[in-house]
């Protein structure tokens, strides 16, 4: 006895029933359609089972609520939210799927008039997850599967005129379910738009389009293959490049086929540099659809892909379909917001991972210019946590399904020019499904190149694409011609999760010094947080906040975007790393060397401004129009600025920003492409007498001691041997501190040093012990000594410290610390997140101004799009919010800063660049809070000063921090000034050099 019979979302090899043909999806169509987005009947069950008898008639009751579609149900209150990243929610039995299985119905009334029942109807779903049975006037009409392909129907033979009643039961777990595993929320429903076609009687089916090149690369060859629905017919063509015909003809189809064959002369081509597109209109009988033809050519020669026979180097980002509050409903509006932003900055390239994007992205990819790899919905990675991760990748009986997921996605998707690859799915192992799948899309489509990470010995795919490799292993690829020699991809890498990823300039040289390394694609565009209102509080959820367990909690929150889609810093980042144009300056002189980056446009189309600068103001500018270099070529400029006399104490740099001549269909004249800045060397120091005060008064109790006259008073505590307080007048600036510290907030890319720093190292927990506690009162100053010792919870690794204060009349307090490093056991940490001081500064000091680098965030490993200068803000907006809150808002090299209350500021002037954090909260309530509004605010502000802190890495997942940017335990000096001024004076005053 058979213990179970499969239902039909059980059984992986029932592909569809009554579905049609995928086809391309045209770019215009003169085919009417009813839109059946909105409001649609809905009823929510455990499982289909459950269905109310005769639900797919028109009788529906009244217990059925109201849904808009496209939509997702747990977003609209049904069912429940979770997320994992590798975990199937229910036992591994394939392709058996829980009895508890949530169901939506769906009901929609729409009337058709005679008119259009004359001509045939087509009900179209453009995704639908997972699986779906449909009715029409109560009769079956159809099962489809796979939630991000399209499903049509003809259901002709079921509709009549006047009111027609459509039933759909969405199924959340079905057999497909196994092969939909991929990292992002559990999502169901009708989620992409639905829609009638009244297709005539003699409509073209099917246009398939190439536009390929001849062997010069300077001819386009038109090949479009037709299907029409009418065996005999004949048509006629025409291909237009902005509304004017090129060339023209007929065509007389057989069989319901045609061909065009056509050469275009000197054709302009497409890249993602040059997106030219042309429009071929074919029509035939009452028929007429648009599609548009880019010419251009995807090959591998000489171990290179090549797009129109150059090398291409992608610099690329894996893109989700993803809404804040619509889960993976998305608009066309937010589609080209995104595509916008791509390539304003400077992303060349997309991997719709890991499944087929909803359809107008690929039109925009096409019109913008990005080149794609189109990836089919396929992914089992919980399968490799059972230990047999091949179990359905290498079973036969799973073929089609395999198969099915491709092809239906090259049918859907194999017009638009700008995927130059297919993907056949992401983390899945490989085996017999994945060589039949790669026979049948390069059956299908041998003109573009085959992708696939899990085939990891590239057997069948064109290009060796391997994530988040590591650099040593990465160079060792460039190096080497292991995996046949194929072109190498990183087809994801720069984790940007949280607070990151940093290095990613490391791995920017390697693409551009290998010829084997094509480039890669950054991990991801969008942080999947769910948008969450709560009183007064609005916030992003992410796993584990709706009591989903098991879950991976954050690490859907990864993106170079915040689900408000606020760029985050990494974005800026990485728009500076892959900058198509960089300029280098070689010596101490006038010439750069600027390297055009782009495969396809000269420089011709940028102009180079630049401005001798002091750390202020701009002394000299000038733009240079005329560059000609070539791609892949560099030039050498000379940068006219004139002889200039340097004034006393002042810092020059040469800024150069590379910017767009013309306005371009993403970004006005003037658009910024590339930044950089170049330190002159130029000065001129001078110093000053430090100017003198009322005599400085000591008084000292056994626990106490004070310095003051009327311009400043101080105030150490002897036993515990710190400072207490700067004040002057009867306000007080700075309520504690320097207190040493080598803690931040941990950051989601220090999740594998987490552990060991908090609970095993103790590094949150340190003190410091006081050694010694001397003073000296020299005329019109007094010098306070005191020796610490630093260390963690009980920890053999800590510093001696040796603090010396020095108060000058004038009110000026200078602080030099000098650490040693000691070690008198064994253990200690391989690396800390930071070496510095934390101070409290009174809290009304909410105005910040620096001079370092800026504007936004810096750190050691992440600081491509920040330039010294002198910056202000508040000091909450110096903070970024992240979703998940961890260590933010840092500076590097700042050379002082001041933070003022609108009357006084603090101003603070480092002997030698140190890293700032301002912020209104401690570090301890940032690794606490789980959302940005539990961070508690602090009745301080909170000032921290690194000698060091290390950089970020991508080690969330990726890379660890590279030696260069780990604080190793060292032995460390840092001296700053603290003085009160008048807010007004702070930059004048900051410029003043005192002699000792
Ligand atoms: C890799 C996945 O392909 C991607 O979907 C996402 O999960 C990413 O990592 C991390 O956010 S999987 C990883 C095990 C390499």
């Amino acid at each position: 006895m058979t213990r179970r019979t499969k239902k039909r979302w059980e059984d992986q090899t029932l592909g569809h029933i009554g579905r049609r043909e995928a086809r391309t999806e045209f770019y215009k169509d003169s085919a009417s359609r009813i839109n059946l987005n909105g409001e649609w009947r809905f009823l929510y069950l455990e499982a289909p089972e459950l269905s109310p008898e005769g639900f797919m008639n028109r009788e529906t009751g009244t217990d059925w609520d109201l849904i808009d579609v496209p939509s997702v149900w747990q977003l609209r209150g049904y069912d429940r939210m979770h997320y994992t990243d590798v975990l199937y929610l229910f036992p591994i039995n394939p392709p058996f799927v829980p009895s508890e299985n949530p169901t939506g119905i769906y009901k929609k009334t729409v009337h058709l008039n005679r008119e259009w029942i004359q001509k045939d109807t087509i009900l179209k779903f453009h995704g639908v997850d997972s699986a779906f049975d449909v009715w029409v006037n109560g009769t079956h009409a159809g099962y489809s599967k796979v939630s991000r392909l399209p499903s049509e129907f003809d259901i002709t033979g079921y509709v009549q005129e006047g009111d027609n009643d459509i039933t759909v039961r969405v199924y959340k777990w079905s057999d497909g379910t196994y092969l939909e595993d991929q990292d992002m929320w559990w999502l169901s429903g009708i989620y992409r738009d639905v829609e009638l076609i009244n297709e005539p009687k003699d409509s073209i089916i099917d246009c398939t389009v190439e536009g390929d090149l001849d062997s010069t690369y300077k001819n386009g060859i038109l090949k479009a293959n037709i299907t029409t629905k009418q065996k005999t017919c004949e048509g006629i063509w025409k291909l237009e490049r902005d509304g004017q015909v090129v060339t023209r003809g007929i065509f007389q189809a057989e069989e319901g086929k045609a061909q065009v064959r056509e050469t275009i002369p000197g054709a302009e081509l497409w890249t993602a540099e040059t997106p030219g597109l042309y429009e071929l209109t074919v029509s035939a009988g009452n028929h007429e659809i648009v599609v548009r033809v880019g010419f251009r050519k995807v090959e591998i020669k000489d171990n290179n892909f090549r797009v129109n026979n150059q090398v291409i180097l992608l610099n690329g980002v894996n893109h989700h379909d993803f809404h804040p509050k619509e889960g993976r409903c998305v608009t066309r509006e937010q589609m080209e917001a995104d595509i916008l932003l791509m390539k304003q900055n400077n992303i060349n390239a997309l991997r719709c991972s890991h499944y087929p994007a909803n359809g107008y992205l690929y039109d925009l990819c096409d019109e913008y210019g990005l080149y794609v790899i189109d990836e089919a919905d396929l992914e089992c990675h919980g399968f490799e946590w059972v230990e047999r991760y091949d179990w359905i990748t290498d079973d036969p009986s799973w073929k089609e399904a395999y198969v099915d997921r491709s092809v239906r996605m090259v049918k859907r998707d194999r017009n638009h020019p700008c995927i130059i690859m297919w993907s056949m799915g992401n983390e899945s192992s490989f085996g017999c499904n994945f060589k039949s799948a790669a026979e049948a899309v390069k059956e299908l489509d041998p003109g573009r190149l085959l992708h696939y990470e899990g085939d990891y010995e590239a057997e069948v795919a064109d290009v060796y694409s391997t994530m988040y490799t590591r650099l040593n292993r990465l160079k060792e690829i460039g190096e080497s011609d292991i995996k046949g020699n194929k072109p190498h991809v990183m087809c994801e890498y720069g984790h940007a999760m949280g607070n990151g990823p940093g290095g990613l300039k490391a791995y920017q040289e390697l693409y551009r010094k290998y010829k084997r390394l094509q480039g890669g694609f950054l991990w991801e565009w969008y942080d999947h947080g769910i948008y969450t209102e709560e009183g007064k509080e609005t916030y992003y959820r992410y796993g584990g906040n709706y009591g989903d367990f098991p879950t991976n909690g954050n690490f859907c929150i990864d993106g170079l975007l915040m689900p408000d889609r606020t760029p985050s810093p990494a974005m800026l980042e990485y728009k500076q790393v892959i900058a198509p144009v960089e300029v280098i300056r070689a010596g101490t002189g006038r010439e750069v060397l600027v390297r055009n980056h782009y495969d396809f446009l000269t420089l011709g189309h940028v102009t180079l401004k630049w401005e001798i600068r002091t750390e202020e103001h701009n002394i000299q500018e000038g733009t240079i129009t005329h560059m000609t270099a070539l791609p892949h070529e560099e030039e050498k400029v000379t940068i006219p600025f004139l002889p200039f006399l340097p004034e006393a104490n002042t810092d020059y740099y040469l800024n150069i920003t590379v910017c767009q001549k013309e306005d371009t269909n993403f970004a006005k004249a003037g658009h910024e492409i590339s930044k950089v800045q170049f330190p002159l060397n130029i000065s001129c120091d001078v110093l000053e007498e430090r100017p003198k005060g009322e005599p400085l008064q000591v008084s000292e109790t056994t626990d106490l001691l004070k310095v003051e006259n009327g311009a400043v008073t101080v105030t150490f505590h002897k036993i515990f041997g710190k400072l207490l307080s700067v004040g002057a007048g009867d306000q007080v600036y700075i309520n504690e501190g320097p207190v040493m510290n080598v803690y931040r907030a941990t950051i989601d890319n220090d999740m594998y040093k987490k552990e060991d720093w908090l609970n095993k190292y103790f590094i949150q927990k340190s003190s410091e012990q006081t050694e010694y506690f001397t003073y000296q009162t020299e005329a019109d100053q007094v010098v306070v000594s005191i020796g610490k010792y630093f260390g963690c919870l009980n920890q053999s690794w800590g510093f001696e410290c040796d603090y010396e204060y020095t108060i000058y009349s004038c009110g000026q307090v200078k602080v030099d610390l000098k650490g040693k490093a000691v070690q008198r056991g064994k253990l200690e940490p391989s690396f800390l997140p930071r070496i510095g001081v934390v101070m409290k500064g009174n809290k009304s000091l909410q105005n910040a101004v620096w001079y370092g680098l800026g504007p936004g965030e810096n750190y050691s490993d992440s600081k491509a799009a920040s330039l010294m200068g002198i910056y202000s803000s508040s000091v909450d907006e110096m903070g970024t919010n992240y979703v998940f809150p961890q260590e933010n808002g840092h500076r590097e090299e700042v050379k002082w800063f001041g933070i003022g209350d609108g009357n006084k500021s603090l101003l603070c002037k480092m002997e030698a660049p140190m890293g700032l954090n301002l912020g209104n909260y401690t570090d301890e309530s940032l690794e606490e809070a789980k959302h940005p509004f539990q961070i508690q605010r602090a009745d301080h502000v909170e000032i921290h000063l690194d000698y060091l802190q290390s950089g970020l890495g991508s080690n969330s997942c990726g890379e660890e921090q590279l030696e260069e940017y780990k604080v190793k335990l060292q032995d460390f000096s840092m001296a700053f000034v603290m003085q009160v001024v008048d807010d007004g004076e702070v930059r004048k005053e900051a410029k003043k050099h005192y002699l000792d």
